[in-house]
């Protein structure tokens, strides 16, 4: 028996330890509702716990990549670099849970294997590998990025050799000096982890299949002059970042390419690749709705390419076709640099694809004898998550099955015929198009608020209906659709698995979410509907 649950009825169970998980903790015990997190490993921190990959960071600025909903925290806490690293980051939130004193209420190694609701109680039933839990909601805090994509390559699990993976990097240092290295996937994973191990091995070779644009992160030290502003002004800094697109401050522009002088415009993208990483679009608000402007942008960068990386073969092969920002856009420490190394070889998979893996090799173009196999090839996004086990809901539905031809759900809060399930940073919400903390914090604030609302008004079970959800991811993918993000091949809408259905899943646009939430809240919960006990 496990010694720190709180107890196996608790008010509310939270499936997931990571940022999302340990604020909907906190929110939940301040109001004075039993609460139990359920968390598969023994340390809390989500994808900061588990990506522990050499190189592993941020790319959204610290300052800006924090919780907000403690102005002491927020003060005390300082940042060492612009982009902080794994470690710190974990540190950090291993802080903030020692701060509110969390830890107690989390349970460690304790995996959800099912979680079912039962319609003639009305109560979650959650079976885990240690226990079983009834409880009146369940709110799934798993994460947009958290369940790994393994590529079927034939040989794959004959290698004998070492098997790393980006997304469950070992805790312990990996010694890669002087082994032949192999990696498998270009996305902003291996770009963070290729410059970091090249100084060390032998010989990487990188396995690519798209190229992907990449920004200099032009990383540093806190700036401790723009550290102190930031601080004298928390609460304004994070609403006018959020009043914009994808809530960050660096996409305040409002200027459009297609109304700018073209030299004007490679001056600012100049200054833009050399201060803002992710804010490289900043100055320009017409990169992600006209492919004109996008030609622009993108052009930009493949000349930088072109100019960084010596070898002309090398660079066309790292050089990407498709619209830029259409696949998440990358940011890196001397990525493209890397490959001016001798001991780094770059296999473009389009014209030399994997035939087969072998015990101590890799058979493309030719044969790779390799030490070290590091899988760098991404996640099921967004859902892999919450069809990795069964959650079963009205009328025996799993929701894997519900969604086969595409998941859909209610602002990315809620799900029909899943009662008191609430997902935080969900299908058809900004999550992954916008910065994440922030997004998080909303949705935990506006759970919270719902199950208080709830409590108040005597409402004992609420439900998002059909209609509504329908209608609300027919305009994701109405505004998707109006930008380059739904004709681009990427996990956000599912290209990257071959069995998952295409859809496209972010929410387009944190103002519009953020006021739609807003009138659905005040219109009493407007697209929910509450205390139906028999559909
Ligand atoms: O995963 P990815 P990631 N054979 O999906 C390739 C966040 N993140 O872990 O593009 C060969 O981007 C695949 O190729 P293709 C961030 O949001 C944030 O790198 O599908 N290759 C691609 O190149 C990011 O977007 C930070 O053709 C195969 C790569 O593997 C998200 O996490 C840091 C393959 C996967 O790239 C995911 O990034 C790191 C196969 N069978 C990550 N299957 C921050 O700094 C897949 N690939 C916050």
């Amino acid at each position: 028996m496990n010694q720190n649950k709180t107890s196996l009825n608790p008010n509310v169970v939270i499936v997931g330890a990571g940022v999302a998980g340990i604020y909907m903790l906190h929110k939940l015990k301040n109001m004075g509702l039993t609460t139990v997190v359920l968390e598969k490993s023994d340390e809390l921190g989500g994808t900061w716990n588990w990506n522990r990959y050499p190189g592993a960071r941020c790319d959204i600025p610290s300052l800006e990549y924090s919780y907000q909903f403690d102005e002491e925290l927020q003060q005390d806490w300082n940042w060492s670099e612009k982009y902080s690293g794994q470690p710190e980051i974990l540190e950090y939130l291993n802080h903030v849970a020692n701060r509110f004193d969390l830890r107690k209420d989390i349970s460690f190694e304790e995996e959800v294997l099912e979680a079912k609701f039962n319609e003639e109680s009305s109560l979650w039933n959650i079976k885990t590998n240690k226990e079983n839990y009834e409880s009146k909601f369940c709110i799934f805090a798993t994460g947009c990025l958290s369940v790994p994509n393994k590529p079927d390559i034939e040989g794959l699990d004959n290698f004998k050799g070492q098997l790393l993976s980006t997304s469950y990097w070992p805790r312990e240092e990996v010694d890669l000096s002087g082994k032949n290295v192999a990696i498998i996937g270009t996305g902003s994973s291996s770009i963070q982890t290729i410059p970091e191990i090249a100084k060390d091995v032998k010989n990487l070779y990188v396995f690519q299949r798209t190229p992907n644009y990449s920004i200099p992160s032009n990383n540093g030290p806190m700036d401790k002059e723009v550290e102190a502003d930031v601080k004298s002004r928390y609460v304004e800094f994070r609403k006018e970042n959020w009043s914009n697109g994808f809530g960050l401050a660096s996409d305040s522009g409002e200027a459009f390419i297609s109304e700018s002088d073209i030299d004007d415009v490679n001056s600012q993208l100049e200054e833009n690749w050399n201060t803002s990483g992710l804010g490289f679009f900043g100055g320009y608000a017409d990169i992600p709705i006209d492919v004109n402007a996008n030609d622009v942008a993108a052009d930009f960068v493949r000349n930088k390419i072109n100019e960084i990386v010596k070898d002309p073969e090398t660079a066309e092969k790292l050089c990407p076709k498709y619209h830029i920002g259409g696949k998440r856009l990358c940011v890196d420490t001397g990525y493209f640099e890397t490959f001016n190394r001798e001991n780094v070889h770059l296999i473009d998979l389009h014209s030399n694809p994997i035939n087969r893996i072998e015990e101590s090799s890799i058979e493309a173009d030719e044969e790779y004898e390799i030490d070290t196999l590091i899988l760098a090839t991404g996640f099921d996004a967004m859902t892999g998550a919450l069809t990795s086990l069964d959650i079963v809901g009205r009328n025996g539905i799993i929701l894997r099955d519900q969604w086969k031809q595409g998941a859909k759900s209610y602002l990315g809060l809620g799900v029909s015929n899943f009662p008191n399930l609430f997902t935080i940073t969900g299908p058809g919400s900004p999550s992954v198009l916008s910065n994440m903390m922030p997004s998080i914090e909303q949705h935990v604030n506006w759970i919270a608020d719902c199950i208080g609302w709830m409590i108040d008004n005597n409402k004992s079970v609420i439900e998002s209906s059909l209609a509504a959800e329908e209608e609300w991811m027919d305009l994701v993918n109405e505004i998707a659709g109006m930008t380059i993000f739904k004709s681009t091949e990427s996990w956000y809408n599912g290209s990257n698995i071959d069995s998952k259905a295409k859809a496209f899943l972010p929410f387009i646009g944190v103002p519009v979410y953020t006021e739609k939430l807003e009138e659905v809240t005040s219109n009493n919960y407007q697209g929910f509907i509450f205390d139906v006990s028999n559909k």
